[in-house]
């Protein structure tokens, strides 16, 4: 028996990860991935199912950790933020050359549009690299089978599987039906050594990496779901993935170009099927790829089919590399293609509205700790250093944000080198246990002189809230790293105290 539920592409994966029997999931929290483990630990809760959960301090705790389960034979699931893997690629880079044994499934909440984060960096690039099949769901219905599809072929290939949810289908709502939930079977995890396999130096990791490679080889003569629209006779053809599907196929029904066109879809986005892309490219005098971001698919298809192609094969140069396509982008491209209009008069679905940027919440503490801030710096040459997290918030009272850590990362450069400025730099807790520790200890190691201010709220604000470590003490381990810690929120290092001390009691008084 099955019943229809109505889920958002979250709340989708984490359903999905609960019948595929996920032992253990590790996350770091970021937009739009964020809410897939208060969904799952509740759906753990109801169910009274044994899930593991790591609530990492970073994206590359939570993929080694992953791993970890993964290598004992638990089905275990990663998630984060496009840019998270950034901080996860030096695991992810060598995890396909070991392999794991319980299926490993990498969620990566990706953000063309740079909708909630400070880029749109396109992190298909990592995946050739990491040598990992990769898979874009089409719909929120899709996006249920597509855990169970990757966690077998994760388990029959031992290699992990990633699955891109872009920011729109992580917000978006449908009807799925799902199955009745069976409890899993208890199995009790063993963690077999295996030298050949797990240590990997010199020309051991060259014959694990090429057995990655002969896996990725074996995953490419695959074809996975053949997805194709409308006319097979058609001299133009269309290729998509994700999200772009749906505007094409509905750019091509309403301007009723079905008899001129042929849509295929590539949900498997690495390895693609070259006899598949062949097959459908070389029926057609021209291919139009239409993917938002850097235009990775044109790439790879260009890059692997390039002797073997008859077709012209178009894409970027229809449509930018920058910002989320829109359905209207689309829809334009193929009216002024085919030279077309849509009849009478159209609703328009793109509204333009003033850009409304987010602020602090009414009473949020970290309006005082800039208040704090700016009458210490009265009077002095003062730089803010930002990080991102709440505090980055409009009306942008730092002087720059940039990514996590960047706060003390940057800071540190120019508290080395400038004589006649001043500069305190600010973060919350969760950057602050990110990587700012790290920066912090450098800093001091360094001698550089410093003043960090940890804007502590005991939580990852800006994602949630999501956990951070600072339920546990700040103090306790910044006393450690800092030669003086004033309070469990402020970080002042000598010589800069001397600074802080002649501006008065401020800093030392204020609640952040
Ligand atoms: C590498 C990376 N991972 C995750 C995120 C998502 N993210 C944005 S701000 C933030 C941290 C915010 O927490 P905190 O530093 O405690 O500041 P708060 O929002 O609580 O003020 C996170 C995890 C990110 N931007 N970059
Ligand atoms: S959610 Fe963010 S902006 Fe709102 S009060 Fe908390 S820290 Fe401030």
């Amino acid at each position: 028996m099955t019943t229809k539920k109505l889920l958002n592409g979250n709340e989708v994966i984490a359903h999905a990860a609960l019948h595929s029997g996920v032992d253990y999931f590790s996350h770091y929290p970021g937009s739009p991935v964020n809410f897939i483990e208060p969904s799952l630990k509740k759906l753990a809760k109801i169910h009274k199912t044994p899930i593991t959960f790591n609530d990492s301090l970073n994206e590359h705790v939570a993929a080694l950790s992953a791993a970890g389960a993964s290598f004992c034979g638990a089905r275990s699931m990663l998630v984060m933020k496009h840019v998270g893997l950034n901080i996860a690629a030096d695991p992810l880079n060598y995890i396909g050359y070991t392999g794991i044994k319980g299926g490993m499934l990498i969620i990566v909440g990706t953000d063309p549009g740079a909708n909630s984060s400070t880029g749109e960096e396109d992190v298909h690039w990592y995946i050739p690299q990491f040598n990992f099949p990769l898979f874009e769901p089409t719909s929120i219905s899709e996006t249920f089978s597509l855990v169970e599809e990757a966690y077998k072929l994760s388990e029959k290939q031992e290699i992990p599987v990633v699955i891109f949810m872009p920011v729109r289908l992580c917000n978006h709502s449908d009807y799925v039906e799902c199955p009745e939930y069976s409890p899993k079977k208890k199995i009790e995890f063993y963690f077999e050594k295996d030298k050949e396999k797990y240590i990997n130096v010199g020309q051991r990791a060259i014959q694990n990496h090429k057995k990655l490679l002969a896996k990725i080889d074996v995953i490419s003569s695959i074809v996975h779901k053949e997805k194709r629209f409308f006319s097979e006779d058609a001299k133009i053809g269309i290729i998509s993935r994700g999200l772009c599907l749906g505007h094409a196929h509905e750019s091509i029904v309403k301007l009723g170009l079905e008899s001129e066109l042929e849509l295929l879809n590539i949900e498997r986005v690495f390895p693609i099927n070259k006899a598949q892309i062949l097959n459908f490219c070389n029926t057609k005098d021209e291919v139009i790829i239409i993917e938002d971001q850097d235009g990775f698919l044109e790439n790879l298809i260009k890059m692997n089919c390039f002797n073997d192609l008859s077709a012209k094969v178009y894409g970027k140069e229809f449509f930018p590399k920058y910002g989320e396509i829109s359905f209207n982008q689309v829809l334009d491209f193929f009216k002024d293609k085919f030279n077309k209009k849509l009849p009478g008069n159209q609703l328009k679905t793109q509204i333009e509205i003033p850009e409304r940027l987010g602020t602090f919440c009414e009473g949020c503490p970290h309006t005082a700790a800039f208040f704090a801030i700016d009458q210490a710096l009265k009077g002095v040459d003062g730089i803010i250093g930002g990080d991102i997290g709440c505090s980055s918030l409009p009306p942008f009272r730092a002087d720059w944000l940039m990514c996590m850590n960047a706060g003390i990362g940057i800071s540190q450069g120019m508290a080395h080198i400038l004589e006649n400025q001043v500069v305190i730099s600010t973060g919350g807790d969760g950057s602050f246990f990110h990587g700012g520790l790290l920066s912090l200890q450098s800093a001091v190691e360094n001698k550089i002189n410093l003043i960090h201010v940890v804007l502590d709220n005991r939580t990852i604000a800006m994602t949630g809230p999501s956990p951070s470590i600072t339920r546990l003490s700040l103090s306790k381990v910044t006393r450690n790293a800092a030669p003086r810690t004033s309070r469990a929120s402020i970080l002042i290092f000598p010589g800069s105290l001397k600074f802080l001390e002649n501006k008065g009691p401020f800093l030392e008084n204020t609640s952040l």
